[in-house]
């Protein structure tokens, strides 16, 4: 049912349709669908409009600029890191949809509060990703990755969120960049909503989004180079070398914000990479809030993503903050980036 909605969206004026709209119209199209989904994603699409507010003011607000704390990565946490944090976990506690969540900035799992009634869902984010971004006024976003719970009765708990991404029901970004768009996946296709701010709702600017099979741009951080492994190095030196039957050599596009990166990447094609390095034996990003949804996206939107030696969906998570070498992108370029840097 639902792709010929989408088939009817595409042909129709996209105007017109805003998230709720088309969150009510999939919500019809489950006999016996109790509201909840929908609901979960009304209050994620509010915590980013007020996200994106706040960050479109973050200069004039004095928001920039670092606490002083670190999060549990270690890294300098900034203002507008806590103000996005607490932002999503008051519009999710209260709602009754989610049972339990899990943030880049939290150690442990988040309860919600007895006071609230606990729903079916567990919410895991990247409450702002990018930060180092923030102060230079480059994209930056929100990450979100939804399961349903393992154990209904029980006290929710770290298993809840150790779940390989294949078992997402939803995944995916707001991204506060020249415009805010909100593009999401509940396992039918990947859909964009744009937010028009002067109205306050994300209308459907992107129904049904499609990578390219190939690209022509490579996304890496050049200068862990001298850090990474000869088949990392060989693999982008054969990006590099020209080729004008394959299509070679790619373009480099880096600009250090992984939502950022990997929206270009959903919408023009080619590959986002961050290798494990001799530094970094699983490489930077996160698995449960960074990694997984983008897979599921990639996947729904008939990319690939693969962490060099498996898929990243069916990596099954031991640790909350745990992290995992990325190769996201058009699937004939990760499947020639994994040939080339595969080592079993
Ligand atoms: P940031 O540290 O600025 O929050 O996982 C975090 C992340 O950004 C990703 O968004 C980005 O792709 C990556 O780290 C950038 O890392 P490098 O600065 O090492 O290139």
């Amino acid at each position: 049912m639902w792709p010929t909605m989408v088939d009817e969206v595409s042909k129709a004026e996209h105007y017109g349709w805003t998230l709720e709209r088309f969150l009510l119209e999939r919500q019809r199209s489950f006999p016996g669908a109790t509201g909840e989904f929908t609901q979960l994603f009304q209050q994620l699409a509010l915590a980013g409009k007020i996200i994106s507010s706040r960050v479109s003011q973050a200069g004039l607000a004095g928001l920039l600029g670092h606490t002083g704390a670190t999060n549990v990565q270690g890294e300098t946490v900034q203002k507008l890191d806590i103000f996005a944090n607490n932002t999503l976990i008051r519009c999710l506690e209260s709602g009754g949809q989610v049972c339990l969540m899990a943030s880049e900035e939290v150690d442990d799992p988040i309860p919600i509060p007895t006071r609230y009634p606990r729903g079916r869902y567990v919410l895991m984010f990247d409450p702002l990703d990018g930060s180092t971004n923030i102060d230079v006024n480059i994209s930056i976003g929100t990450i979100f990755s939804v399961h349903k719970r393992l154990s209904p009765g029980d006290d929710p708990g770290l298993r809840d969120c150790l779940q390989s991404g294949s078992r997402q029901v939803a995944a995916g970004y707001i991204i506060y960049g020249s415009s805010c768009m909100f593009v999401f996946t509940s396992g039918d296709g990947v859909h964009g909503f744009t937010l028009d701010p002067s109205v306050g709702e994300f209308f459907l600017s992107h129904p049904d989004i499609k990578m390219p099979e190939r690209g022509k741009t490579y996304s890496v951080n050049e200068g862990n180079e001298t850090v990474w492994d000869a088949r990392v190095r060989d693999w982008v030196g054969w990006l590099k070398t020209p080729d004008k039957q394959h299509g070679r050599p790619y373009s480099g596009r880096y600009i250090g914000t992984l939502v950022a990166d990997f929206h270009r990447t959903l919408l023009k094609g080619g590959i986002f990479a961050y290798p494990a390095d001799a530094k970094n034996k699983n490489g930077k990003l996160r698995l449960l809030y960074e990694a997984a949804p983008m897979a599921l996206l990639a996947a729904q939107a008939g990319g690939l993503a693969s962490t060099g030696e498996q898929a990243v969906l069916d990596v099954v998570p031991t640790e909350l903050h745990q992290r995992v070498p990325l190769y996201i992108g058009s699937k004939l370029d990760v499947q020639d980036a994994v040939e080339r840097v595969r080592k079993s």
